[in-house]
């Protein structure tokens, strides 16, 4: 009998290779992983209660390997071929974003690990993107970008095996896994001859940069890896010095006492000499690097606090330098709350409970009326924000604008349509905020039992 390894092994592995293949492929890439790594270190030292913390929440062992990429396919059988080559990963699809309505025609899920267990390995994402044919206006254009993506196989014939092998084994052995990793490496690498001449590439360019990046080449290539700083604001501020050419605006909620959600900012795509068909040259500008830093996960009321703000402040950070773009973002965000104690009171963020020794020691409990925060207040247990792990709608579309060019194009927007996505996928998605509030409310239940108090319901 096979002796089957583990998917998060597997996850591991392929993690640790694509980001070996991408600092091959873009030396940029890898002066950004010791610039990050550098401010680490830096901010741990100086920050033990934070280093305390990341290591009481098995935070401070996956810093090192966390990453995310993303890619863009074109077709409904690309997505969900890649949805069963990321479930050999123990990577399931998690969150629908809609980008039309930021003038990108794509929609979106993340492919990541969701228990614990699994994320306090290797939390490693894939954003993925599926271009939406539907939405360019030329019948011509897009029955020719149909045609092209029509004629290509992204996946290797040994990927596609080992993808199968691994749905009815139920796993793959380790030897099985070491050719897994190598043949799903191909999917995501990067090609320098397109597979259209230069006429066509243009053509589709001209309707959008992104529709050329997935229509024109063999397969689509990894556009950014993105590693995990735990002060983006400094990354930020070093990365020119260290020969790297920042996006204006870091993106989400301002620098914080409690962070909350998801920073991210990238250095910008990089021009690459291309090759295109009848052997004629030209440059195509895609891959880049990326850089977040996480903080807590928002409840549904918190999020809807985060949106508002937001908006209100995009409407004045038009235009503005990143210092004072963050300036105004600090003053709208005043009005959310900046401690734990106060987001956890109004119901802002999730929170993982535990027991405490004192409420160890104190054994049962005896109350009818169980108040949470009566019970944090006696030192019975404890809450810790739960970490974030998804993406961010308007964030995304900032990311991709930035290193597309231009403010994308109002004609795509009010489009989501999450039923096509699904469909094309051959699975819902799963729902982000339902992940919190299980992974909130078994903590909780368990807490609660090791104080003898009967789960709140
Ligand atoms: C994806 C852009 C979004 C993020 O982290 O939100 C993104 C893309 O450019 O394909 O990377
Ligand atoms: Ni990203």
């Amino acid at each position: 009998m096979t002796t089957l390894i583990s998917h998060h092994e597997i996850r591991d592995r392929f993690s640790k290779a694509m980001s070996a293949m991408y600092q091959a492929e873009v030396p940029q890439y890898e002066t950004l992983l010791e610039l990050v790594a550098e401010v680490n270190r830096e901010t741990l030292e100086r920050d033990t209660e934070l280093a305390e913390r990341l290591e009481a929440h098995d935070e401070l062992n996956r810093l090192g390997v966390e990453r995310h990429g993303a890619i863009r396919v074109g077709s409904a059988e690309e997505l969900a071929m890649l949805r069963r080559l990321f479930a050999v990963m123990g990577m399931a699809p998690v969150g629908y974003y809609d980008l039309s309505e930021a003038g990108v025609p794509v929609h979106s899920t993340a492919f990541r690990p969701i228990d614990d267990e699994a994320l306090a390995r290797n939390p490693f994402r894939v954003f993925t993107s599926l271009l939406r044919l539907e939405l360019i206006e030329s019948p011509e254009l897009r029955e020719r970008a149909a045609g092209i993506l029509a004629a290509r196989d992204i996946f290797t014939t040994g990927a596609r095996e080992l993808i199968a092998l691994n749905e009815t084994q139920g796993g793959l052995s380790d030897e099985q896994a070491e050719r897994f990793v190598e043949e799903a490496l191909e999917t995501f690498r990067w090609h320098r001859d397109a597979t259209v001449d230069l006429d066509t590439y243009e053509a589709l360019h001209a309707e959008h940069r992104l529709i050329a990046d997935v229509v024109c080449f063999r397969g689509p290539h990894i556009n950014h890896l993105t590693p995990r700083t735990l002060d983006i604001d400094e990354v930020q501020r070093r990365m020119p010095a260290a020969g790297m050419n920042p996006k204006e605006v870091i993106e989400g909620p301002p620098r914080r006492a409690c962070p909350i959600l998801l920073r991210q900012t990238s250095f910008k795509a990089l021009e690459e000499p291309i090759r295109f068909a009848g052997d004629r040259q030209g440059t195509h500008t895609a891959r880049f690097g990326e850089i977040e830093q996480r903080g807590v996960a928002l409840t549904a009321k918190g999020r809807a606090l985060y949106d508002r703000l937001l908006g209100e402040s995009r409407r004045r950070t038009a235009g503005l330098s990143n210092e004072a773009h963050q300036r105004v973002l600090a003053e709208v965000f005043a009005d959310f709350p900046d401690t734990e104690a106060e987001l956890h009171r109004q119901g802002l963020a999730f929170f993982e409970y535990r027991t405490t020794e004192a409420g160890r020691e104190a054994g049962a409990i005896a109350e009818t009326e169980i108040e949470i925060e009566r019970l944090i207040e006696q030192g019975l247990i404890t809450a810790r924000p739960i970490t974030y792990e998804d993406f961010l709608p308007v964030s995304a579309a900032g990311i991709f604008q930035s290193n597309l060019g231009g403010d994308g194009s109002e004609a795509y927007a009010g489009h989501a349509n999450r039923e096509a996505f699904e469909e094309a996928l051959g699975a819902p998605v799963t729902d982000e905020l339902t992940l919190y509030a299980e992974r909130e409310r078994s903590s909780l239940d368990a807490a609660l039992t090791s104080l003898g108090i009967p789960p709140v319901r």
